[in-house]
């Protein structure tokens, strides 16, 4: 099945999906073996691997790269985290062509303006898209998806930005009016108190979709009880990959030597397994003619 179909049903669903954070073709490819459906190409993990901020230091093309190759190393569906859509309009909807030729399955832009601002920083009250240029940008996206299955999601910063529940549905509505197919609503609070809030008085069929970071300690049976479409778990393989590398290099660099660290990491032979080494193996076999075959047999 097409990777755009597998997302629309992902948000289809009746129950409760996930999204699992990547930000590289690596950690794209252990989500999926992981048993997600679905992967959330995370802005927060791709700049930060990329040793920038999530401020849009990186170019979209440059994001455009690393979704190719976790687009390349996976059969599940890409959503990416497009921010506010790298620009207006224009920007927005030639990013929806470069996405699917690349087989990225949809793309989430969010309310706020270029160059975007993480919404867990707390610099001040955080400036919202004008909704009806927002919904422009939208409409400009759907008009230009050449897959009709290709998913545009609307994310509502209201709540982040600091304004209630009023002007969050009233966002909410303007953008599925102008043709989102899911809404992710977001907040920064501990508890799920603006998302319960929220749930109860959005009516519509359009999916809902949360990012519940901040409020972590909260039931996912609630969520479900709720009615959210989609619950994405969006810097946790970047979070424990930090922690992992920081642990291991302090504890190579105060030893000078790698006998406390050997049995707590991967071991090369996995490493091998993911790059799937076995495979160019049998492909070396039947397309090199058997002079050329230079490889050592004993990988
Ligand atoms: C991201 O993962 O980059 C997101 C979610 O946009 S958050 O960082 O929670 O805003
Ligand atoms: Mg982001």
């Amino acid at each position: 099945m097409n990777k755009s179909t597998q997302l629309k049903r992902i948000f289809q669903s009746q129950s409760t999906e996930y999204l699992m954070e990547a930000h590289n073709g690596l950690s794209a490819k252990i989500v999926e073996e992981a048993g997600f459906k679905g992967i959330w190409a995370s802005g927060l993990s791709i700049s930060s691997s990329m040793g920038v901020r999530d401020s849009n230091e990186a170019s979209w093309t440059q994001v455009l790269d690393v979704l190719e190759f976790m687009s390349d190393a996976t059969k599940i569906p890409i959503l990416l985290d497009g921010d506010t859509g790298y620009g207006n309009f224009n920007n927005a909807r030639r990013l929806v062509k470069k996405l699917e030729q690349r087989n990225i399955a949809g793309v989430c832009i969010e309310d706020k303006l270029f160059p975007k601002t993480n919404s867990f920083i707390d610099n001040g009250p955080q400036p919202l898209a004008d909704i009806d240029e927002f919904c422009g940008k939208i409409k400009s996206m759907k008009d230009t998806q050449a897959d009709e299955d290709f998913t545009v999601v609307a994310r509502v910063e209201a709540f982040i930005a600091g304004f209630g529940l009023e002007e969050t549905l009233r966002r909410a509505e303007a953008y599925e009016r102008a043709g989102a197919d899911a809404i992710l609503v977001h907040s920064k609070r501990q508890d799920a108190s603006e998302i319960e809030l929220f749930m109860n008085a959005w009516k519509s069929k359009t999916p809902i979709i949360i990012v519940p970071t901040k409020y972590y300690s909260t039931p996912t049976s609630l969520f479900k009880e709720l009615g959210v479409s989609t619950i994405i778990w969006a810097n946790h393989n970047l979070r424990a990959s930090i922690d992992a590398m920081q642990t291991i290099s302090r504890t190579i660099y105060q030893d000078e030597n790698l006998l406390a660290v050997e049995n707590t990491v991967a071991t090369v032979e996995e490493i091998f397994r993911i790059q799937q080494v076995e495979e160019l193996k049998t492909a070396e076999n039947k397309y090199l003619p058997k002079s050329q075959k230079v490889r050592d047999d004993t990988l």
